[in-house]
């Protein structure tokens, strides 16, 4: 018979010591009750109230600025209090809430993070893409995918607020974040318009002519298709975890909007209900319009249209919309794309009634 013992304390003690001085670490040493049986993260629920995140970005009005180098965007971040030192939303992605004034322009850039604008407010304000302009209006979801050049600018009347989803944290954690400013002979300047979402030709099925892969495809979703899509979809029987629900796919692959990030519209009809589940993604949800409940782990946050707020991974949680009258309409961005990329997608639901 082998017989194994470890050697007392000391002994112990001398020999990580000398381990430690070349770099080196045994895994006795690792506390006991770290591998949990189910996932285990440091994301905390949470709900922004909208009347706060709109007071933050109209006090931010008067008081920053946007300038090439400086502050290039005038943005408002949603800090998890789970993640309070890298101030990122989640542990995936990034939500923030921006706000450009008439007259002004968001300095062009390109980055490794992917991005998204979810239009809330505003007439007259657009995105350039790689070339491609696209006007802003409510409910739109405009793309940005990683490393796609970059403006925004505004010459409507009245302040443009639009959400900002990014992938910042899963790119920071892969440590491949790459940043530049558009810049010509060295001098700042606008990004040239070789296309527009206006253009009789451009449609959700027909990809924007442009040389990177990800950037040749349809990049605005307009609220004048997406909805009514929705409105029919509510019409036939809903999705038990999820009521009617959309995904904005690319309809180049069939699959997620982005590589990393997916978004979703969907529609609580009123007096909705929908059955508990769980998943290893984590969502962002944005009530857009109505009001509702949504039940994470047993308690209960109320939003109302303008609301945020967080699920995390493998919390329990169920959807209900407050009123017996009015849809509720929520959009939503979740990171199923990278859990399914590595099979670590997993899903667990309460059983019909
Ligand atoms: O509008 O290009 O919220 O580059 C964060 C980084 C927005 C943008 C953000 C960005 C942008
Ligand atoms: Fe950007």
């Amino acid at each position: 018979m082998i017989e194994s013992k470890t050697a007392p304390s000391a002994v112990v003690e001398e020999l990580d010591r000398e381990l430690a001085k070349k770099w080196l670490s045994g895994i006795w040493r690792l506390p006991r009750g770290e591998r949990p049986k189910d996932p285990k993260t440091t994301v905390q629920p949470y709900l922004w109230k909208w009347a706060d995140i709109y007071d933050g970005l109209l006090q931010a009005r008067e008081k920053i600025g946007i300038q090439q180098g400086n502050v290039e965007r005038r943005v408002i971040r949603l800090v998890n209090p789970g993640l309070e030192k890298s101030e990122m939303t989640t542990h995936t992605m990034l939500m923030s809430f921006q706000l450009i004034q008439p007259g002004e322009v968001a300095p062009a850039h390109r980055h490794t993070m992917a991005a998204i604008r979810f239009i809330l407010k505003g007439h007259g304000g657009y995105t350039t893409v790689n070339g491609h302009r696209m006007m802003m209006e409510a409910g739109d979801l405009i793309l940005t995918p990683q490393w796609t050049w970059h403006e925004h600018a505004h010459e409507g009347s009245e302040p443009m607020v639009w959400i900002d989803g990014l992938d910042v944290p899963f790119i920071n954690a892969l440590q491949v974040i790459s940043f530049e400013p558009y810049k010509v002979g060295g001098e700042e300047r606008r990004l040239d318009v070789t296309s527009t979402s206006e253009d009789p030709s451009y449609s959700l099925t027909r990809a924007v002519g442009a040389k990177d892969a990800e950037a040749a495809r349809p990049l605005h979703y307009r609220w004048r298709d997406s909805y009514p899509a929705l409105k029919r979809l509510a019409e036939q029987s809903p999705d038990p975890y999820d009521g009617a629900a959309l995904e904005y796919v690319n309809p180049l692959t069939g699959g997620a909007t982005l590589p990393t990030m997916s978004m979703r519209l969907q529609l609580l009809n009123p007096g909705a209900h929908t059955r508990a589940h769980r998943h290893t993604s984590t969502t962002i949800y944005h009530a857009f319009s109505g009001s509702g409940a949504t039940v994470i782990d047993g308690k209960k946050y109320e939003w109302e249209k303008g609301d945020t707020f967080v699920v995390p991974l493998w919390h329990w949680h169920e959807h209900v919309n407050r009123s017996s009258k009015e849809e509720a309409v929520l959009f939503s961005m979740h990171d199923q794309p990278i859990l399914q990329a590595f099979g670590l997608y997993r899903e667990e639901g309460q059983p019909g009634l």
